[in-house]
């Protein structure tokens, strides 16, 4: 099968050699030497600061909530962030096991991400937070979404998950609200197996994070606060090390695929749309159909000849019972119900892009 990602795995010989280190070492987890040097490595890479390094991407999301006081309730009730419901479900669902309620607001058509002019009509005074998305890599419309914030005095967490390295007006977009946070899964872009980051824009926020994903531990006899454990271990690090030694490579590889389903399948079909400076990492390759059918009939079209694209992202969050059912947000839900990502990766071949491309103009024009 032709999966729509394959994770990255670097040079065996270089993981081989960390992990010789860390047999000689004896030193596993709780902030060591490699997840030390990883933390350095990638501030260096993506030109940002307080950069923490976590277990997962979904308790980077749970962690930057924390540290950033949005789950203390209002007045005794519990408090409300407002999110895009086009995303993946751990986005909307780390809010609600947080004791957040997710409220969502509907996205734009072109971009896919947060509508800004969707967002003040939600705001009620327990909303604490904007919680938007950079789908599929994306920017946000992050200066509107700063004057909604500055205005409400609400705090603004990124899901950055999908925009490893990318680039708006020239720097990292990482650096937008309060925090921005990355999911290092085995099918990003960027990975450590599990793994996950989140960028603070002020250093006291990521002090208290240090701590929140520690236990609340700040010294052998002392628990200054309620935590939890979120901490990344070496492993992890030594398989992220290695996979940023061949960042290069890996992002001119997946380059060349997306530009030869950008200019094959980009008139034809709905793109997204991206901002003018925006510095892409190539991480998706999502096409919107003109009917859900046409979408689902291409899904199974590609299945049988050994394809899997993926419906990321249905269905639209506001359907999802365990969230809490919401009204309908009907941009998302018709983008959702048309859209499907195509492989992409760094060593799908030309002539199984070629097979993909085929199959996906036949059933389009059937
Ligand atoms: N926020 C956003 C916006 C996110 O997209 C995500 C994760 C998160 C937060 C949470 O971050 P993490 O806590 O996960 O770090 C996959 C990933 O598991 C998930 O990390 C990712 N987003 C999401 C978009 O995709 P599924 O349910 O699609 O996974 P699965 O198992 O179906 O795998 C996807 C494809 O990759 C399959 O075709 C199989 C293939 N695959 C998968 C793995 C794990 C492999 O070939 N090898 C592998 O090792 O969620």
């Amino acid at each position: 099968m032709i999966l729509v990602t394959k994770p990255y795995l670097p040079s065996r010989e270089k993981l081989n050699q960390y992990i010789d280190g860390i047999y000689e070492r004896n030193w596993l987890t709780n902030n060591g030497p490699l997840v030390q040097a990883l933390t350095s490595r990638l501030e260096e890479y993506l030109g940002v600061e307080n950069l923490l390094l976590v277990s997962n991407g979904t308790l980077a999301l749970q962690i930057a909530y924390h540290a950033l006081g949005i789950n203390e309730p209002v007045n005794g009730k519990a408090a409300a962030a407002i999110t895009t419901p086009f995303t993946f479900i751990a986005t909307a669902s780390s809010l609600k096991w947080d004791g957040i309620a997710p409220v969502f607001a509907d996205i734009d058509p072109e971009t896919w991400c947060l509508a800004p002019g969707n967002i003040e009509a939600a705001i009620t005074p327990n909303t604490r937070a904007i919680v938007p998305v950079h789908v599929f890599g994306n920017a946000c419309d992050v200066e509107a979404i700063d004057v909604i914030a500055q205005k409400h005095n609400l705090k603004v967490i990124y899901d950055a998950s999908h925009a490893f390295g990318v680039k708006y007006q020239g720097e990292s977009l990482l650096k937008h609200g309060d925090a921005a946070t990355l999911s290092f899964h085995a099918t990003k872009l960027f990975h450590t197996g599990e793994g996950g980051a989140i960028v603070f824009k002020r250093k006291e926020d990521l002090k208290r994070a240090k701590k929140l994903i520690n236990f609340g531990i700040t010294g052998p006899e002392t628990i200054e606060e309620l935590g939890i454990n979120a901490k990344m271990n070496e492993l992890q690090a030594a398989m992220g090390l290695c996979v940023l030694d061949e960042m290069e490579e890996n992002l001119k590889a997946r380059a060349e695929v997306w530009q030869r389903y950008e200019e094959t399948l980009g008139k034809p079909l709905q793109l997204q749309a991206k901002h003018q400076t925006l510095g892409y990492n190539c991480a998706y390759f999502p096409v919107v159909f003109d009917s859900e059918e046409k979408a689902v009939r291409v899904a199974a079209a590609l299945k049988e000849n050994g394809v899997l694209a993926r419906r990321y992202f249905y269905p639209s969050l506001e359907s999802v019972e365990c969230l809490d059912a919401q009204a309908d947000q009907p941009v998302s839900k018709d983008i959702a119900s048309r859209i499907l990502c195509l492989p992409i990766f760094d060593q799908l071949a030309q002539s199984d892009q070629r097979m993909i491309i085929t199959l996906i103009e036949a059933e389009r024009k059937a």
